[in-house]
């Protein structure tokens, strides 16, 4: 296999994946051609239904991810409509919710599940988590999405005050990419 599709309108997504890759022989070419998200309860439902309906439209080796932001004490809001509410109330409307909840309430996962898949075969699925919390402000200006308000535990910094190769080591999307790498290596 010498290059795969991800299927994103993400630039974010792919650059993240393009720095994971550079240890393979294997090109990410990204083509933005869309494909229904289903509402469902949990990521991997919608990545396992997208990657079967592309599978009826493409036959070169592909990858699609989902992904989403669960907070804690907004039981798990936004989840699975992290997309949606990025893109109605933004990292300004969350820190606005977040607003009377203390350091030690502001816990939160992000969480990616890939799917690849190849001809018919059945689409396999990557999932990565990364546990951490919501700053009080948005800060930095790296990265993507919900990333200027969450710090990894164990951390200090944003995932956008700090480096896509720094974000990969220790990401929800590093993981699942670690995952799949492994797999690209074993076949
Ligand atoms: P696709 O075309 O791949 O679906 P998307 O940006 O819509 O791109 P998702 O539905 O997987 O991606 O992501 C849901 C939301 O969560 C979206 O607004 C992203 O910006 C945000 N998000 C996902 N991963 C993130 C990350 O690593 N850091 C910050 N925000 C992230």
């Amino acid at each position: 296999m010498k290059s795969i599709y991800f299927i994103t309108g993400n630039k974010g997504k792919v650059a993240e994946a393009e720095n994971k890759f550079s240890e393979l022989n294997i090109e990410i070419i990204q083509k933005d051609v869309g494909y229904p998200e289903i509402q469902a309860i949990n990521l991997e439902d919608v990545a396992l239904y997208g990657a079967e309906h592309i599978q009826k439209r493409i036959s070169h080796p592909f990858i699609i991810e989902d992904a989403g932001l669960f907070i804690d004490n907004l039981n798990g809001f936004p989840g699975v409509y992290s997309s949606y509410v990025y893109h109605t109330i933004g990292c300004r409307g969350i820190l606005r919710l977040m607003e009377n909840f203390k350091d030690g309430d502001r816990k939160a996962v992000f969480r990616s599940v890939f799917a690849f898949a190849i001809s018919d075969d059945k689409p396999r699925l990557f999932i990565g988590e990364c546990f951490g919390k919501i700053s009080v402000a948005e800060k930095g200006d790296h990265g993507f999405g919900y990333d200027p308000i969450f710090i990894a535990d164990g951390k200090s910094k944003t995932f956008a005050q700090i480096e896509t190769s720094e974000k990969n080591k220790i990401s929800h999307r590093g993981k699942s990419l670690d995952k799949l790498i492994d797999f690209f290596k074993n076949i």
